[in-house]
């Protein structure tokens, strides 16, 4: 099958790059974003969101006439499906995810399809979401036939095709990253796979629908019990006076081991959900992933107990002071390393409990951004790092950013510190 228009709904952090890495390929792509403002951005040739070398493969595709934004989607020969995937609610101690946007960009496309489209889900989603679009889609459309119903005869095929790329290095893994193909039946796989090869170099591997969808939550469960197993090593070193960095380091020499780093919790938008679709669909079977959850969850609680007992310290060290004159440092507000992103941030939400816990003094440093978000940590100064240095009494290192290796152990050994990420304590 020729794939000459393609229509992205949804141009986030993944609809917007997987957009312009195929306009790229010169294929005509109608991105559609119910943001106006959005929209507009990328029709000037620039970008709303934060990610390396996006800006030039944006710039590039729509100077060249290849990528257009709008509002609603147009036809095309195949539609992908890229929107935010969130939880809604607990239920029963499990969160519940929540569909509404896939749902209304399912609805969105309906009115618009033509025998012979392919449409592809590539949203994070719980085990039977494409069934589910597939089945919006014949609701809307009766004139059409759908895989559910007819088969590898079907007028439109429906395949999910999970993202897999690690933020701040998209635009590379869009291009390199092997891809997971589930289509609802092989050849809705194999025209997927068809076009998702006009731009990938990594290999495209077919196969059901469900499997497709259970491999990307695999992938970031995985890495969820892996952190969870770093986190509660480092709580469990802290009680036996061992350094966590170097018990790592030491077991990562195994052949067959290798723990990942522990920190102040899990952020982000994946890792922290995407283990919940497991649990709420299978909450009494799902026990180690919900039990990871949970103790990622509970990192910030942990350090912001740290914290308090690192102003005791520092109070029982200088007993002619009182709280108000301690001054808390905090190093990093982003989600991880090396980029601006604060949103679903344990850093910050460890920031925000600090300062409206200290009656004294609270300095924050972010070396990506220059200014504080409105609303968020009112009340508390943002400094460069050797401020914070200079006056903090008690530091706490919440993101291993590059900028702050430069911040020499001997500089700060005279202060109480809670190192959340090992940046001094492995130096
Ligand atoms: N983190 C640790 N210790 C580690 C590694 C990470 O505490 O050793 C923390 C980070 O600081 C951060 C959180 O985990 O708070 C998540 O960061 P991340 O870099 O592990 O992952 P994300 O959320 O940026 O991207 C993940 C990736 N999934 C996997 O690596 C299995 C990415 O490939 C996915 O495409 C992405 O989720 C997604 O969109 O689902």
């Amino acid at each position: 099958m020729t794939f000459n228009t393609i229509c992205m709904v949804g141009l986030g952090y993944i609809g917007l790059p997987t957009a312009a890495v195929i306009a790229s390929r010169r294929k005509k792509v109608i991105g559609v974003d119910v943001n106006p403002v959005a929209v507009e951005t990328i029709n000037r040739g620039e970008i709303h969101i934060v990610e390396p070398e996006l800006d030039i493969v944006v710039h590039a595709a729509v100077t060249e006439g290849y990528l257009r934004a709008t509002t609603s989607p147009e036809p095309a020969d195949a539609f992908l499906i890229a929107v935010p995937t969130p939880f809604k609610s607990e239920s029963g101690n499990a969160r519940v995810p929540d569909l509404t946007y896939i749902e209304a960009a399912s609805k969105a496309i309906a009115p618009i399809l033509e025998k012979g489209n392919l449409v592809v889900l590539e949203s994070t989603s719980p085990v039977g979401t494409t069934e589910q679009v597939a089945q919006w889609l014949a609701e809307a459309r009766p004139d059409l036939t759908f895989p559910q119903t007819h088969g590898e005869s079907s007028d439109i095929r429906v395949a999910h095709c999970p993202e897999r790329v690690l933020p701040g290095h998209v635009v590379r893994e869009l291009v390199e990253n092997d891809r997971v193909i589930g289509g609802m039946t092989d050849k809705c796989s194999e025209v997927a796979a068809s076009l998702y090869k006009i731009f990938v170099e990594g290999e495209c591997i077919t196969t059901t629908a469900r499997t497709a969808e259970m491999a990307k939550l695999t992938e970031n469960s995985f890495r969820d019990v892996n952190i969870a197993f770093a986190n509660e090593l480092s709580i469990i070193c802290d009680k036996l006076d061992i350094n966590v960095w170097e018990l790592i380091r030491l077991a990562n020499r195994h052949p067959r081991v290798n723990i990942l780093q522990p920190g102040p919790g899990v952020g982000g938008h994946c890792i922290a959900v995407d283990p919940w679709f497991i649990v709420s669909q299978t909450p009494d079977e799902a026990r180690l992933i919900r039990t990871a959850r949970e103790v990622n969850d509970s990192k910030p609680e942990w350090v912001l107990e740290k914290v308090q007992q690192a102003v005791g310290q520092f109070l029982m060290a200088n007993p002619d002071k009182t709280a108000r004159d301690v001054t808390i440092a905090c190093f990093g507000l982003a989600f991880k390393p090396d980029i601006d992103d604060l949103r679903e941030s344990p850093a910050l939400k460890i920031a925000e409990s600090v300062l409206a816990a200290h009656v004294g003094k609270v300095v924050v440093v972010e070396p990506n951004i220059s200014v504080m978000p409105a609303g968020k940590l009112e009340g508390a100064e943002l400094v460069d790092a050797d401020a914070a240095t200079a006056v903090g009494d008690v530091l706490i290192m919440l993101v291993d950013h590059k900028a702050f290796n430069t911040i020499s152990k001997a500089a700060v050994a005279t202060r109480e510190i809670v190192d959340c990420r090992g940046v001094w304590d492995n130096q």
